[in-house]
């Protein structure tokens, strides 16, 4: 509940003609208004911006910096490049410089795609372009398969296991590859299709991704677990799909297409989230049209981007139920536009990229259940949701279900204090 609406609430029983009545309900609700509606509320954001990485001096041009993922410690791995230079990856541990990964003699360009809890990251080097894996000082070089050309590791766990694709680019094959203790494992052959990719693997050695079993039928996200491959299927209505991370409960996000409403012909991406076999829309922000869901923490929380064309876009936050514009969970004040959440870690720091910056965002403690502002679950917040109950459309609807109601209720007393 905000000031307006109890101004508006307020307003209302004030117009009440005898005929709509004046019931118990509205004189109640109309008192917790304005016995709140004088409280002077607080700016309590959900979110401090802990530490903010600037992209590297490129002279008069402006650099582009793409911050990847951070794990569990707060160390975050990413790429920047100045106009018309190749991609050098990094790694930035919070409140120190950033640093250059030190890797192989010869190796001029690169990306560091993931940092696992122990430090480890992967990513690719070239040229030519391979996986690689950095351990401390120690650098292993994945190599390419016989038949690719070029090679990029995109994620790994807290044992060392790497994932990835390789393909051909005069041929034109491509698969995911599985890298482990100094051995690739191609899924060429295990995949059961024609193309794949591997994008995301839990510590459970679970690794999702998306495979296209000929070239005429679309790509479909997978599951691969210890050689058994499990299609996810796509958004009930659309008609592909990719995955790009699994969280250790198994827990799948990435995005499908669907045909777009109103607009014959063309089709909107639309993060989804699948658990337990079944595969959730998370839909978009009001008034937006895609969506993808980059990662997913122990806690289901989801990250990615929400935009309208697919050129600048908004970092959202997903969790309960609900889908949360990132840039206004942190204190107005910060004031560059959050267009882009790669990752989160299990604490629930996530990381953030804007048009030349990176930055990692902590969560304060304030729980969604604070409606009132005050910076803690009390009874200003349970009279809230009295007030609105089987009300749709206000900020007690915890759950984004549509109806303030016992679960609701039940949310706040969970965050109680
Ligand atoms: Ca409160
Ligand atoms: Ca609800």
């Amino acid at each position: 509940m905000n000031k307006m609406d109890c101004r508006c609430r307020l307003a209302q029983i004030a117009r009440s003609t005898p005929r709509e009545g004046l019931t118990p309900r509205h004189v109640l609700s109309g008192l917790l208004c304005a016995m709140m509606s004088t409280v002077l509320y607080a700016e309590c954001p959900r979110y401090e911006v802990t530490a903010v990485l600037e992209a590297p001096d490129c002279g008069f041009q402006a650099a582009r910096i793409l911050a990847w993922d951070i794990n569990v410690l707060g160390d975050v791995v990413g790429c920047f490049s100045c106009p018309g230079g190749n991609d050098v990856p990094f790694i930035w541990h919070l409140g120190s410089e950033l640093s250059v990964l030190d890797l192989l003699d010869g190796i001029t360009e690169g990306r560091a795609y993931a940092v696992n809890d122990v430090g480890q990251v992967t990513g690719f080097m070239g040229p030519p372009r391979r996986g690689f894996l950095l351990d401390g000082d120690d650098v292993f070089d994945f190599g390419l398969v016989p038949e690719s050309t070029r090679a990029e590791s995109l994620d790994i766990n807290n044992s060392g296991m790497a994932v990835g694709f390789w393909t051909h680019v005069v041929v034109g094959p491509t698969h995911g590859f599985i890298w482990q203790d100094g051995k690739t494992l191609s899924l060429a052959d295990s995949i059961g299709a024609d193309f794949s990719r591997a994008r995301g693997v839990n510590n459970f050695g679970q690794v999702v991704g998306w495979r296209q079993v000929t070239l005429a039928e679309e790509r479909i996200a997978f599951l691969w677990d210890d050689g058994v491959v499990t299609e996810l299927g796509v958004i009930p209505g659309g008609c592909s799909s990719e995955a790009f991370a699994i969280n250790d409960g198994g827990a799948v996000v990435g995005y499908s297409e669907l045909p777009a409403p109103g607009r014959p012909g063309e089709l909107d991406a639309h993060a989804f989230l699948w658990r337990d076999g079944e595969m959730v829309d998370l839909g978009t922000l009001p008034g937006l049209k895609t969506s993808m869901a980059h990662a997913i923490n122990s806690s289901d929380q989801v990250v990615g981007v929400t935009s309208s064309s697919g050129v600048g876009g908004s970092a959202f936050l997903w969790e309960g139920g609900c889908m949360f514009d990132l840039n206004d969970l942190v204190p107005p004040e910060f004031g560059r536009p959050l267009g882009l959440a790669l990752s989160l870690n299990d604490v629930g720091q996530i990381l953030v990229t804007g048009l030349d910056f990176a930055a990692v965002l902590s969560p304060t403690g304030v729980s969604l259940a604070d409606v009132d502002g005050d910076c803690v679950v009390g009874f200003g917040d349970l009279l809230a949701v009295i007030s609105d109950w089987g009300r749709s459309d206000t900020s007690t609807d915890f759950n984004c279900d549509m109806t303030v109601d016992f679960r609701d209720l039940l949310f706040l007393l969970a965050h109680w204090g």
